[in-house]
């Protein structure tokens, strides 16, 4: 199959190797809605099903709850007001957290160090009203940190420990009060705040551990560009991403691409505000430079809705891939079951695509990996078909 004949858009870099492979088990792949070829293996395996639409809008890797040495998850479904701990083995519910006065209770999910400790790392919960920080263990309430009464988007990160409590810190960045916050995670008190210039897109923010700055992206008028926070509060200069579009739901620290010896970054974008299907590009964490540029197969939509390293998976022998949800089919009976693609940024090539199993929904709209399994969430937030919203695995 020529690169012409293919659906697949991407920007070309010089590598072709193997791609004739590629295009070939991509089209047999999404076209047959199955998930084997011969460099990607994974088959989608359901681990909780059934549940009501909204079920499973975050997803967070907790630490080994139930003691067979694979950390468990923590699932939250906003519909219902509750925080669940799934066992990633069983799929079995271990114990849950409930809170009916906050409509969004669940907006965002992190799961911290151990701050009761009783144990076992302890879980914030991003809600419209606060942060709301409960124990693992007894599930009690430990402190609620309250946020404007807003279903606008927060996002949270686990940055170092600033306060020299021994715990690691939180890193909160508020749509709706416009401002980057960070909490010491003993008792969620106020450590620092800085108001934005930048409209930020607050639905990602990550802790560049190389150059200890909080990272998030922000938008105004038609310029993107990354906003990095050193740990004392102080804003650089922003990095302009010469990517249009909105940018920003999925954002990832990766090793140095381009060789300059700074760690660059993964970013979801649209090539405009038509654009359905979106991208994943990889910039220069020096120069905002598009590095990369990977766009969705077809139909899919939403590429980019959740992007995860997976850095122990090892891929087809490529132990630098990422995972990409589009959690949406567009202009098709199935548009809400979406797709995980597995991209090699450092060979600029698309693995594999694992499309959503049947009865999936919304199929990569949340993802985390632990070693090589991968937990895809299906959260079925269009509402098309209720009680089908679930979390699946894929064992590479
Ligand atoms: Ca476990
Ligand atoms: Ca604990
Ligand atoms: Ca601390």
């Amino acid at each position: 199959m020529a690169a012409s004949d293919s659906h697949i858009r991407r920007t070309p870099l010089g590598h072709s190797a193997g791609t004739g492979l590629f295009y070939a088990c991509v089209a047999s792949l999404v076209l047959a809605t199955s998930a084997s070829c011969n460099r990607c293996t994974a088959k989608p395996r359901a681990l909780v099903t059934g549940r009501p639409s909204g079920f499973a809008t975050s997803i967070a890797l907790m630490d080994d709850v139930d003691g067979d040495g694979l950390r468990d998850l923590a699932i939250s479904s906003p519909v219902e007001g509750r925080i669940e701990f799934v066992s990633s083995h069983s799929g079995m519910t271990m114990g849950l957290v409930s809170y009916s006065g906050d409509k969004a209770f669940g907006l965002a999910l992190l799961v911290l160090d151990d701050i009761d400790g009783r144990g076992a790392g302890d879980v914030l919960v991003a809600g419209s009203q606060a942060i709301y920080v409960f124990s693992s263990e007894t599930k009690n309430l430990l402190y609620v940190h309250p946020r404007p009464n807003s279903s606008a988007r927060v996002a949270v990160t686990a940055v170092i420990d600033l306060d020299f409590d021994g715990l690691r810190d939180i890193a909160v960045l508020d749509g709706a009060s416009k401002c980057l916050s960070v909490l010491s995670s003993g008792k969620g008190a106020l450590i620092w705040r800085v108001p934005l210039a930048r409209s930020p897109v607050a639905t990602a923010v990550v802790w560049d551990s190389r150059s200890s700055q909080i990272v998030f992206a922000s938008h105004e008028a038609t310029v993107n560009a990354l906003e990095r926070c050193g740990v004392g509060g102080k804003l650089e200069e922003p990095l302009r991403i010469d990517s249009p579009g909105v940018v920003g739901e999925s954002l990832l620290v990766i090793d140095d691409l381009d060789g300059d010896e700074r760690p660059d970054y993964i970013i979801n974008c649209r090539t405009s505000s038509a654009d359905i299907h979106g991208s994943v590009v990889a910039v220069s964490g020096r120069t905002g430079a598009q590095l990369r540029r990977f766009q969705a197969y077809r139909d899919l939509s939403d590429f980019g809705r959740a992007v995860v390293c997976l850095r122990d998976a090892a891929v087809g022998g490529d132990s630098s891939c990422l995972a990409v949800g589009s959690p949406r089919l567009w202009q098709s009976k199935h548009r809400s079951q979406g797709a995980v693609t597995v991209i090699s940024p450092a060979i600029e090539n698309i693995i594999c695509v694992v499309a959503a199993p049947v009865g999936a929904f919304g199929f990569g709209r949340a993802i985390v990996a632990d070693r090589n399994r991968v937990y895809v969430a299906a959260p079925d937030t269009e509402g098309e078909s209720h009680g089908t919203a679930g979390v699946y695995v894929l064992a590479f």
